[in-house]
Parts: C-alpha cells; structure tokens; sequence
C-alpha cells in the first residue's frame, strides 16, 4: 500500500470521542462479590445479593480523583444475575434482599455519574451461564436484545457498550452462535455516539489483562484484527487461511507496521484498549485487600497506555458493603494527584524560542503548544527529517514529554528523536516510534536551554497536533 492509502483510514467521530476520554473506570459488581468468586455458574441465589452500604456516589468520587472520565459497569457478568430489575428475566436485584428488592444499581450509578459529569458505559455478558435460553439461537438473542434495549433507553447516555468475548463452556458445552450484527444494530440505533468495545468495531482489546503494552502501537491496522468470532475465542487461529494471509493474533506484538501489513488489502481505524484490575482479580476478594497494585505501577501502565496510543480501563470492585475499599480509593488519590501533578504545566508555553525548520501547511508553531485538539503543525512538502526546535532564556528540568499527533488525519509518524542542549550541542536524549493519539516519554532530569523534536519517518508529513514538556522546577543549576 501507498503511503496516501495508509494515511487515508481515519477515526470516527465516536472513536475519536472515546480516544479523547483517556483514561476510564471498569467496575466489577455482581454475586461474585458474596461468593469470593472471578466466575459464577448461574446458580447463586439473589439472595446473597444484599450490599447494605451501596453508594456509587462514593465510586464517582473515587474514579474522578484518580483523573477518570467514565465509568464501565458490569450490569451482568457471566453468572448471569442483572443488577437492573429487568423484565425479561427474574434472576436480578428485584428478587434480592437487597432495598427490599426495589433497588436497582445500574440506576445509581448512572446518576451519580451524570450528576458528576463522568460518562456512563455498560458491560453486558453474551455468555449467561444462568439463562436457560442460552444455546438456543434465536430465543437467547431475543432475550439478549431485550436486555441490551432496557439497558440503552432507560438510563440516559451511554459512552461505551462492552461485549465480552469470554466463554468456558468447552467443547461439551452449550454453543450459542451470537447474531452479533443484530447486536451492534441495537447499539447503533438506540445509542449512536456509543463504542462498542472488544467484540465490537469500534475498540480493540489489547490481548492481555495485565496491563502490558506494545512499544509501536498502531490504530490503522489490518480489518481482519475485528472478526468478531476470533476475538470472541480470544485466539484468532480460525481460518486466517481463507485469507490466504500470515496468521493474526491480538497478541501478536506487531500490528500495523508497514512489515505487517504487507500484503494487506482492507485497513481499519481500531485502537487498542488496555484493560486491567487495580487488584489480582477482576471481583473483590477480602485476602487481596492489602493487594492493591503499587503507584509505580499504575503510573507506568497509565503512561505506557495513555501514553502509548491506547485508552486505559481500570477496574476497581466494590465490596460486599457496596464501596471501594479504602486501599483502592488511597490509591486512586495518589494516582490522580500524580497525574496532575506531573502534567500541570507545559513548560514551552514560556519559550522564547519556537520554530520549524519547514513553513507549516497547517496551524503555526506556537499553537500546538495549547492542546487544544483542533491544530497541528505539518511541514509543508516533502520534509525529512522534520524538525521542531524550542528553546528558553533560562534553564528548565525535563523528564517528561507528550507528544500527540492530529488523529483525523491518521497515524503517521513511525520514529522520532529528542534531542536537548547542553552548552551549543544537542544530545540525543531519546527515541520512539509511534506517536498516535499521545506518546509520554519518559526521560532521566535533563537541566537544558533547548529541546528538538526530530521526526525521522513518517507516512506522508507528520501532523504534529501537541507538543508538551514538564518537570519539577525544583533545581538549583546553571547549565
Ligand atoms: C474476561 C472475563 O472473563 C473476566 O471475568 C472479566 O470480566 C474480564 C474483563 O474479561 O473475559
């Protein structure tokens, strides 16, 4: 493929919406909670459902310390129980002790998002280990469509619908073929603005759930990556013959370099999700209370995803109580002052130098010092290597960068350098590949006059949409 043809696949409004949104909650909340279980098998009494302290007002808050947008609830896992009173079944809260059967948690926690200002997303299992419909075809789909309406016209706005591939029923199970497309009708139609996610077009599963990342992560990648029956089985072994094509994996480390998509005929926009628990497991568990994953952890996972052109899903589980615990809430805290903390202030905002080698075919330099979104500095012709040189009267200390590239002219960089200035030299400080929707590089405290951003690659020019440098200013130097 040409470079213009690589270049012309481009995002959705709606995945746009959802890159834009960064960094958001999942929350796993169902009888798994009482059992100390990650899967029920649909035969727990919704009696055991009875979290007497239940205030998502207190989830809201917690998930907007920590600098989130959204929130994706678990409104019925695998186990099948509906934390909604859904007509359509009564294995839900109606027939739980809980607010005497008259409570309903999806409601809670879509209002005490909006009240918020925090998005509300919903996860919806296609595999229901309790529903006795499930493996009939037809029947379950109808009950599954039932669900997904009741879910999308009841609780206002909803920024994702999660479709979970998951499904343990092995090979003597039972084998419900999902009409996904009458699914992703529903969506579209009752929901527009709303991702589907995972088992969905819009959203891409990183393919693990530890929080690992690629170093070169690519949202143009080759349209086959979005069978949904292959990431349903979570392997895409299935027939990548029929394509007569190398096998694809969502694990495969590589997606959308240009090696990868050799022999590629039909490219889409899908950018990848990272999704993780704060916590070993995805429910709460009372032994993983004091296993609540590290600071530095979350930091690196939120900069290597944020940070690496992938949105970051992270789950917290309420309690039997029906709260975060105080360890996931602490933690979340610090996360989020650490986020602010460290990227408050641009520092060239107050350079007083800022220029391209290259006239700009798009907005002026200074502009994409503001991440406004909207402008981006491109180098008018055919420029290589592009240059970005900023300098300042007196020294700053650097350790951190972002970059961010204009998404709705695709993703085109595939390696850059920054150098800075000691005395009249510039250093090389470090490298990268891809930028994407936001690249945070991670750098050793430079005390430095100048910083240059060298882009070496690209397909067609660059459409550098942000530029930002940050560190403590708590130095005492010369340079
Ligand atoms: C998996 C599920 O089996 C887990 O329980 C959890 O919901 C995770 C997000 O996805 O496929």
């Amino acid at each position: 493929m040409t470079d213009g043809q690589l270049v012309s696949v481009l995002p959705s409004e709606r995945q746009l919406r959802l890159q834009n949104m960064e960094f958001y909650a999942f929350v796993h909340f169902t009888v798994n909670t009482f059992t100390d279980r990650e899967w029920g098998d649909g035969t727990e009494s919704p009696e055991i459902f009875n979290p007497a302290r239940l205030d998502a007002n207190q989830w809201v808050s917690a998930i907007k310390d920590a600098g989130m947008t959204g929130l994706i609830l678990t409104c019925k896992h695998h186990d099948g129980f509906c934390l909604w009173p859904s007509r359509y079944t009564d294995h839900s809260v109606a027939a739980s002790p809980w607010k005497n059967g008259e409570g309903d948690v999806v409601r809670e926690v879509a209002d005490a998002c909006k009240k918020e200002g925090i998005s509300f997303g919903v996860y919806l299992s296609p595999w229901d280990r309790h529903d006795l419909r499930y493996g009939s075809g037809k029947p379950y789909d109808n009950y599954f469509v039932d669900q997904l309406t009741e879910l999308l016209t009841s609780y206002g706005d909803v920024f994702c619908v999660w479709f979970d591939g998951a499904c343990g029923e092995g090979p003597n199970g039972k084998k419900q073929n999902y009409d996904w497309d009458r699914y992703y009708k529903t969506v579209r139609e009752l929901q527009p603005n709303a991702s589907i996610s995972v088992c969905g077009p819009d959203v891409r599963w990183c393919g693990n759930e530890a929080g690992h990342t690629r170093e070169s992560e690519w949202s143009v990648v080759p349209r086959r990556m979005a069978d949904t029956e292959k990431v349903a089985s979570k392997s895409q072994q299935a027939d990548d013959d029929a394509f007569r094509l190398r096998p694809i994996s969502a694990q495969d480390q590589d997606l959308g370099s240009r090696e990868a998509l050799k022999g590629e005929t039909d490219l889409i926009w899908y950018p990848a999700e990272v999704n993780t628990s704060i916590r070993p497991g995805w429910f709460w568990h009372a032994s993983e209370d004091d296993q609540v994953k590290p600071l530095e952890k979350l930091i690196d996972i939120y900069e290597k995803s944020v940070g690496g052109n992938a949105t970051f899903l992270l789950n917290i589980p309420p309690t039997t109580d029906g709260l975060f615990h105080q360890n996931d809430v602490a933690r979340l805290k610090e996360l989020g002052d650490y986020i602010r903390n460290s990227y408050g202030i641009n520092l060239l905002e107050s350079c007083i130098v800022a220029e391209a080698e290259a006239p700009s075919a798009g907005h002026e330099i200074r502009q994409i010092l503001k991440n406004d979104g909207k402008t981006y500095y491109m180098p008018k012709g055919d420029v290589n290597p592009v240059i970005l040189t900023f300098k300042w009267e007196k020294p700053v200390q650097i350790d951190r960068l972002v970059l961010r590239e204009q998404l709705r002219l695709s993703q085109r960089v595939e390696r850059f350098r920054i150098d800075v200035l000691q005395g009249d030299s510039w250093v090389i400080k470090a490298r990268g590949t891809v930028i994407g929707h936001k690249k945070i590089i991670v750098m050793d405290q430079t005390v430095t006059k100048g910083l240059r951003i060298v882009i070496e690659d690209s397909r067609c020019a660059p459409a550098i949409q942000f530029i930002g440098a940050y560190g403590p200013q708590d130095f005492s130097a010369d340079e």
